[in-house]
């Protein structure tokens, strides 16, 4: 039992001393395989033992974004400077030992910011409250990548903790269909061509026991993205890389760690720099828009619109009113972006634009 660690870092060594070519592949593909389905078993096995430990937060507002970064890095100041929370802030790590919950209001939305305690490498696998932390990730729509300039090389093992709690960060869910059949093999139709070779992803299929099935892969994806699919309990997250404490180095230094990090955003939290660009960022990569409201026969209410997430239907805003609103609708009026002209009568499924005006017309 011990040496599951010890396996896992055998096929972690051998993957990263393999050359990656189209000779290699399906060797890399085996190995990739393994490793995932011994860091499932390991990740089972730890979960019989310590219970109940992780956070409860309760999720408010239009969208709820998570701050994650190494201990100092400025989380709690940065969520004090964006909210009306009040974070603890201390010059040692470890300050934060709980979540913390901020709201923030950016253009009519209302957003949730959650501190958590710094994450350290080893995380994932249990070092510190890394466990706990990221599992709040769970729950979250957005998270902000925190790195404090002057240590870049926290970004990497930040990014493998999250890996390996199961999160992928601003990558598209591939499109991979698997439909278990009862016999014929594996039956592999793409739509695209593909980097990986046919009997590498059959390989990897019966290495997690699927024999038989029928796989349509509409995206070319890695060996690391089969396995995803086939493992099926991932979770796809947009996330914002922001380099804090920027007031602490020079122009020229910082230009570096830009280009190093391919960081998205750089702030002060201190000196207060850069939090606009954040607040806007942040709106727009929850993929929130705004509906404005009209009774019939009344003027619209343009002071305070409806926030709703990009691509809503009809149908979804009007779950989110009121649970009858489904059953009694009868047709609505959208003036705006969506609508080919004002007024335009439309069903249910009619998917909305930011800043339409709806009109409701229920039985
Ligand atoms: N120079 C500078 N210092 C900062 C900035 N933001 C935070 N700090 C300092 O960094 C230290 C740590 O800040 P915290 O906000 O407590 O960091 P944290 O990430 O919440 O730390 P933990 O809760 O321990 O994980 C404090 O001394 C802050 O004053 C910044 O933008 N510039
Ligand atoms: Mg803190």
């Amino acid at each position: 039992m011990a040496d599951y660690n010890e396996k896992i870092k055998d096929l972690e060594k051998q993957i990263s001393t393999t050359k990656y070519n189209k000779k290699t592949q399906h060797a890399i593909g085996m190995y990739k395989a393994q490793l995932a389905k011994l860091k499932d078993k390991e990740e089972s096995r730890g979960k019989g033992g310590k219970k109940g430990e992780g956070y409860v937060v309760r999720k408010t507002g239009d969208g709820t974004a998570l701050l994650l970064g190494f201990p100092s890095v400025g989380k709690s100041t940065l969520l004090n400077a964006l909210t009306n929370a009040n974070s603890e802030v201390g010059a040692y790590d470890f300050t934060t030992l709980d979540v913390i919950p901020g709201l923030m209001e950016q253009d009519h939305a209302k957003i949730q910011i959650l501190d958590v305690p710094g994450i350290v490498r080893g995380a994932a696998s249990g070092k510190g409250r890394g466990k706990e932390v990221l599992s709040v990730m769970q729950n979250a729509d957005l998270v902000l990548i925190l790195i404090d300039v002057n240590y870049p090389e926290q970004l990497d093992i930040l990014m493998k903790e999250v890996y390996d709690s199961h999160i992928r960060v601003n990558q598209r869910r591939p499109d991979v269909r698997i439909k278990k059949t009862a016999k014929d093999g594996i039956r592999l139709g793409a739509t695209v061509k593909l980097s990986l070779q046919r009997d590498t992803i059959k390989a990897v299929l019966n290495e997690f026991k699927i024999n038989n099935a029928d796989v349509i892969i509409r995206s070319d994806i890695t060996v690391d993205q089969l396995i995803d699919c086939i493992e099926n309990n991932k979770k796809y997250l947009p996330g914002i890389t922001i380099l804090n404490k920027i007031d602490s180095v020079s122009e020229e230094r910082l230009e570096e760690v830009i280009k190093l990090t391919k960081a998205d955003l750089c702030v002060s939290a201190q000196k207060e720099t850069g939090l606009e660009e954040l607040r806007v960022l942040i709106f727009k990569r929850l993929e929130l828009m705004k509906l404005w409201m009209k009774e019939p026969a009344k003027e619209v209410d343009m002071k305070e619109p409806l926030i709703i997430t990009t691509n809503s239907t009809v149908k979804d805003v009007c779950s989110k009113l009121h649970k009858d609103f489904i059953s009694k609708f009868k047709f609505c009026r959208v003036t705006g972006p969506s609508a080919k002209f004002p007024g335009q009568k439309l069903s249910l499924n009619h998917v909305l634009k930011n800043n339409d005006i709806l009109e409701l017309h229920m039985t």
